[in-house]
């Protein structure tokens, strides 16, 4: 069996750790792509210069130059800007438009057989583009948003309740937005519902689920809690840790139900558009949607996160991508 290989677009932030992750859990050869001079060249081989003390053999390049891509298994997309100040959103999505256009059309033509994970931000928007550009299938172009937003949960609840995050269960779908839907009757520690817990906690129901409402809005907002915190960006362990766990599921054709911006064919009465959705990632992306029944306040939940959905959509049609 050949080694496997990851290309990174976007040799920023989160790329430096995807790539640092990839290499030190030997998931294949890395190439780091980004269009600033030298900065992937040299991330890379700082990277790599670690192999000896971290004990991997994998190769770790960076590059300007597209076609070093050629044959990635897996393409991890980072690229594009963050707001600066004085810049609207619809600046924002022009610029990371052009950029994912750019993007998609040398994916294209470099790794037209590759799988590909979008992290860049209007995330959405980003992967709907993608799609549109590469026309690649969709089971083979998935954004990263759920597995995050889903861990942010589990992590809230497990210190909540005093309890290890690795039996905390929580899942977060919709957009990628401030309309994201934790799904609160299914979180559970070790299939024992969360709600029941805290409840025996405060021995008081309207308590267990004002706390529980507090972890929902946290959930909501915790990239903005970052954000505040860095003042210079936002944040890059955690959404690289979560596309490392997407491309590892794909690569070792794992099966993970994971939360996945995949894209909707009447699955959760959505058609024609990306939404956060469990899925089962394997060899072949995105091998299934899951759907299953939602309660009244959650479908209310999911429709207002589809509309921010298909509004940011609209916004990016609008101005012409
Ligand atoms: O969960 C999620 N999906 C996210 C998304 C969580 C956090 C951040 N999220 C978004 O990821 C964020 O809003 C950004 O849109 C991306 C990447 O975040 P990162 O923190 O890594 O941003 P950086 O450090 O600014 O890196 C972006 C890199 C930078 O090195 C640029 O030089 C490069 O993108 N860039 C390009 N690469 C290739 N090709 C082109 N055209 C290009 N333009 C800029």
């Amino acid at each position: 069996m050949s080694r496997k290989k990851i290309a990174l677009i976007g040799g920023g932030q989160i790329g430096g750790v995807l790539a640092q992750l990839a290499a030190m859990r030997q998931l294949g050869d890395v190439v780091m792509y980004d269009i600033v001079e030298d900065m992937p060249q040299g991330k890379t081989l700082d990277i790599a210069e670690a192999s000896r003390i971290d004990g991997f053999d994998v190769s770790v390049k960076g590059t300007n130059d597209y076609k070093d891509i050629a044959g990635a298994d897996i393409v991890i997309i980072t690229a594009g800007l963050p707001r600066k100040p004085g810049m609207s959103r619809d600046d924002l999505l022009t610029t990371n438009a052009k950029i994912m256009k750019t993007v998609a059309e040398n994916v294209k033509q470099y790794a037209p057989g590759s799988i590909v994970i979008i992290i860049s931000n209007p995330l959405d928007a980003m992967v709907t583009l993608f799609k549109k550009v590469s026309g690649f299938d969709a089971n083979r172009v998935m954004g990263q948003a759920g597995v995050l937003d889903s861990s942010r949960f589990a992590t809230f609840i497990a210190w909540e309740l005093g309890v290890s995050v690795k039996d905390v269960n929580a899942m977060v779908l919709g957009g990628h937005g401030d309309t994201m839907v934790p799904i609160v009757r299914y979180a559970n520690v070790n299939g024992i519902p969360a709600m029941e817990l805290l409840e025996k906690k405060y021995g008081d129901k309207a308590k267990a689920k004002e706390v529980m409402n507090q972890m929902v809005e946290r959930t909501k907002m915790a990239g903005g809690e970052v954000v505040k915190l860095l003042k210079t960006g936002s944040a890059f362990y955690s959404p690289a840790s979560a596309a490392i766990a997407m491309a590892e599921a794909i690569l070792y054709d794992e099966k993970r139900v994971l939360p996945v911006c995949a894209y909707l064919n009447g699955e959760f009465g959505v058609n024609g558009y990306y939404v956060g959705v469990p899925a089962v990632l394997g060899s072949n992306g995105v091998e299934k949607v899951i759907e299953f029944e939602l309660d009244n306040e959650e479908k209310a939940l999911l429709d207002n996160s589809v509309k921010a959905v298909t509004n940011l959509i609209a916004d990016m049609e609008r101005l012409g991508f």
